[in-house]
């Protein structure tokens, strides 16, 4: 049955991680797959989480399984972080969350529960969107469609495309949407263009589905959470895919979870049955690890406050990396424009490379950059920074 195997092609982020790797070169520099790295180039374990590790270790009594949907008192906590802690669809019991494996399983997840328990088969996704969101939907089932997001002349968003395609969908259709920091182009909406989205989800029946892989790492928690709060206010029906791997630093623990919004408890009750017969019928429960970090210091108000200042620091990090890009990119002799990499957010920077010179850069200078020209910025050091902007002069 296997004789005639077709070879599966790479993952574009992750099997760059796998050239990196196998390139020798001592001054290589992997700014491919999205991972933060402090400014000496490390990911080590945020000090929250180590204590909070601590803390489970000495306490654990049993290994025993967890209910269906993990963790009670994780899933509460999301629901917080994601709507605020009394926002009405809490308060109203229409809100139902179910802990998953990473960003990547609660979207897995929900698409098969999607598939399985409603009549919606189309998914609008950005244009360009995350790698991975294509193959998990359609993978599951669901057909993918694109509307119009990045506008490569201006570097900036094309909002007036992006509400032109919207309004060309079908009332039942999916709307994905980064909740912040989007990923490859690191352009968000602002609150009053999220108004509008929300606005004309609510007018055509639209269903928003958000993908929030990194709260906290565009302006702040609460923040970052705007658009999700818009869209929450205003129409009767969302779901959520959260990841807690950069924001947390957990990315092997594998830990998010899908949250559903309906529009009265009871429909909250039966849809949370079906995702729940949905996950049991793809891993049973969810491994706790994870779950138990994230729930430990959400609710120790010490722990909550270091892994906040934790969180900060990784932000302005990034931050202070993209300026410190614009300017040494000048300095190396660079004409053109980079300013617009300062007004991104989150990990990643849509550079405007091309292929070609995406390829130059590793080829001849070891550095690593995904095939559309993101830059993964968490990976840019004040050490390593002189040798990627005279790198970049040189293919431009
Ligand atoms: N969604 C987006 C937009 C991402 O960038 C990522 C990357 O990690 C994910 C989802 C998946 O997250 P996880 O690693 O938790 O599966
Ligand atoms: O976009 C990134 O780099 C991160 C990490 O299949 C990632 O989201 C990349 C590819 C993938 C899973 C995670």
């Amino acid at each position: 049955i296997f004789t005639d195997m077709l070879l599966a092609p790479a993952d574009p982020i992750l099997g760059l991680n796998d050239a990196f790797n196998a390139d020798p070169r001592q001054d290589k520099v992997n700014l491919g797959v999205g991972i933060y790295k402090t400014d000496a180039g490390l990911t080590p374990v945020l000090s929250s989480v180590k204590k909070a590790e601590a803390l489970l270790l000495a306490e654990e009594k049993t290994k025993n399984y967890l209910g269906i949907e993990g963790v009670k008192a994780y899933n509460a906590a999301v629901q917080a972080l994601l709507f605020g802690p009394s926002h009405k669809v809490i308060q109203d019991k229409r809100v139902v969350t179910a802990q998953a494996p990473g960003g990547t399983g609660s979207l897995r997840i929900a698409a098969e529960f999607l598939v399985r328990q409603t009549k919606t088969r189309h998914v609008w996704v950005s244009n360009p969107t995350w790698a991975n969101h294509q193959n998990i939907f359609e993978t599951a089932g669901l057909i993918c469609k694109e509307y119009r997001y990045y506008d490569a002349a201006s570097h900036d968003l094309d909002f007036d495309a992006m509400l032109d395609d919207l309004s060309k969908a079908n009332a039942g259709d999916l709307v994905l949407l980064h909740a912040c920091c989007h990923n490859p182009s690191g352009i968000d909406l602002n609150l009053s263009q999220w108004q509008q989205v929300a606005s004309l989800c609510l007018d055509k029946g639209l269903v928003p589905f958000l993908d929030f892989a990194y709260q906290g790492f565009g302006a702040g928690i609460e923040e970052d959470a705007a658009g999700l709060r818009v869209l929450a206010d205003t129409v009767p029906e969302l779901i959520v895919a959260n990841s807690f791997s950069k924001n947390f630093g957990l990315y092997n623990e594998r830990i998010g979870a899908v949250t559903l919004v309906a529009q009265d408890e009871d429909t909250a009750v039966r849809s949370f049955s079906q995702i729940k017969k949905t996950i049991r019928a793809t891993y049973s429960n969810p491994p706790a690890h994870g779950g138990l970090i994230v729930s430990t210091i959400l609710a120790n108000p010490e722990l909550r406050q270091e892994w906040e200042s934790e969180l900060t620091q990784m932000r302005e990090r990034i931050a202070k990396m993209r300026l410190l890009f614009v300017e040494r990119l000048k300095q190396a002799g660079v004409t053109q424009d980079f300013s617009f990499i300062s007004r991104q957010t989150g990990m990643f920077s849509f550079s405007g490379l091309n292929k070609e010179q995406v390829m130059r850069l590793r080829e001849e200078f070891g550095i690593y950059i995904v095939g559309s020209g993101r830059i993964s910025v968490a990976g840019m050091t004040t050490n390593n920074m002189d040798k990627i902007c005279q790198a970049i002069a040189q293919v431009l």
